[in-house]
């Protein structure tokens, strides 16, 4: 037999606790209703329990969204927990590549004003690791904001989404990421 570790030793003794509870109550509620009750007082204690878990839950609710808003993706949200303002970078895709800065700082929210040349295409945001972290369409005649920030240095890639002709799988460049401070903050525009 194979012998069984400490954690899952735990967790089914976790497990084992859970069932005998859930089978006491079981049971509880079964022996419970034998007796007979006063419709009036079960619906009062009903509506005293239902009123209770009404101001937790309404209270959990209301704290968990105050507490999170911050991290969510809206733009005033991520310009009002940023410590600086944020940084306006035009991207302008067109068959088959981005104009836009190579480099741009990290952990500074940036805001990207994303539009195309001629067709639409897709920006999207890839990580050092491949892992896509934002994306916005980049449409002819329409300014699309992005805000993001990038969580730390190294080599990001910008992809094209959107299937945009024949150069489209080709349509990636990478952008390099650096720590704020480590050099000059006024983003350059280049191709
Ligand atoms: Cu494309």
């Amino acid at each position: 037999m194979v012998p069984i570790e400490g954690r899952q030793l735990a967790i089914l003794l976790l497990w084992i606790s859970l069932s005998a509870i859930v089978t006491v109550a079981f049971l509880w509620v079964v022996r419970s209703t034998r007796r007979p009750r006063d419709f009036d007082a079960v619906q009062s204690d009903g509506y005293r329990l239902r009123r209770g878990w009404g101001w937790v839950y309404g209270s959990l609710l209301i704290i968990s969204f105050a507490v999170t808003i911050w991290t969510m993706p809206y733009a005033w949200a991520q310009q009002a927990a940023a410590k600086s303002p944020a940084i306006t970078v035009e991207v302008v895709a067109h068959q088959f590549s981005f104009t836009m800065p190579s480099s741009l700082p990290a952990r500074r929210l940036i805001k990207f004003v994303v539009t195309s040349a001629d067709v639409n295409h897709g920006f999207g945001i890839y990580s050092p690791q491949g892992v896509l972290l934002a994306q916005v369409q980049a449409m002819p005649d329409y300014h699309n904001v992005l805000y993001f920030t990038f969580p730390g240095p190294g080599t990001y890639i910008i992809r094209c989404l959107e299937y945009c002709g024949e150069g489209h799988s080709a349509m990636q460049q990478p952008l390099k990421v650096y720590v704020s401070g480590s050099q000059a903050t006024s983003v350059s525009k280049e191709a």
